[in-house]
């Protein structure tokens, strides 16, 4: 959803440490989530009445764009910039509280079922599937939207998956993993994302899966390609060794 200072190869935070230390290589998720959690404590030490969504309508809405040139930043319908990477950019911790003094409190949250009626469909490498589905009936502003998907799939890590808002604005769920080779299924998985949000629920809603790797097929032919090379060495060193036992025949003939 956001992202807050960490840490690179170079640059690390400086803070307190065990044993009564203080350290400056402190780094990763470690760094990241106390430093959010901080930040939010300061919200509500502000406006205690605040619920765990106004907390992230503020941050979205107080989030700062962090590199703004990096491809893969979209302006979802409702104005607010997400990166797949980023979330909505860097929380801001002075914007953040000021905007949450005077906040009005969201409504109940309202959650809404839409069932696929989609019939099987095989996805073939390089291919894709397109489930369709309407929303009708009363409109939603969105906040999480999650794609339940159940898929049999002879290499699930070639999948990627994307789903696209009746507003138009694409979000990646999932992206193709090189590495995972399991035909396991996915049964009931949850894909969640908060790309969307501040849009309307109604319309067509669109999920792409997307086999993007002919991996299986690369498999084969690079061992038929093997095959042969070995079938034309062999071919060459036979008819060689034929040629020199011929020559040998010829010699002794002479
Ligand atoms: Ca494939």
């Amino acid at each position: 959803m956001a992202v807050v200072y960490s840490s690179n190869t170079r640059d690390f935070i400086t803070t307190t440490d065990v044993y009564g230390k203080c350290t400056s290589r402190h780094s990763g998720t470690s760094a990241a989530a106390p430093l959010a959690a901080g930040i939010i404590a300061l919200l509500l030490q502000a406006r205690p009445e605040l619920t765990w969504r106004d907390v992230q309508h503020l941050i979205i809405r107080s989030a700062i764009t962090v590199r703004p040139d990096d491809k893969g930043w979209i302006t979802n319908s409702a104005g607010l910039r997400f990166h797949i990477y980023y979330g909505f950019g860097r929380i801001d911790a002075d914007a953040l509280v000021t905007l949450g003094q005077n906040w009005a409190l969201v409504p109940e949250q309202t959650t809404i079922e839409l069932k696929s009626n989609a019939t099987f469909q095989t996805i073939a490498n390089y291919d894709l599937a397109t489930i369709d589905c309407a929303f009708g009936g009363d409109n939603f502003h969105l906040e999480h939207v999650i794609a339940r998907v159940s898929i049999h799939h002879p290499r699930r890590g070639d999948l990627a998956y994307d789903l696209q808002s009746p507003a138009g604005t694409w979000s990646r769920l999932a992206s193709p993993r090189r590495n995972d080779r399991s035909p396991g299924d996915l049964k009931d998985w949850d894909f969640v994302t908060v790309a969307f949000w501040g849009e309307q629920a109604l319309g067509t809603w669109t999920l792409e899966i997307t086999d993007t790797s002919p991996m299986v097929c690369f498999f084969f032919i690079f061992f038929y390609f093997l095959f042969f090379i070995f079938l034309i060495f062999f071919l060459i060193f036979f008819s060689f060794i034929w040629r020199k036992k011929k020559r040998r025949n010829n010699t002794l003939r002479q």
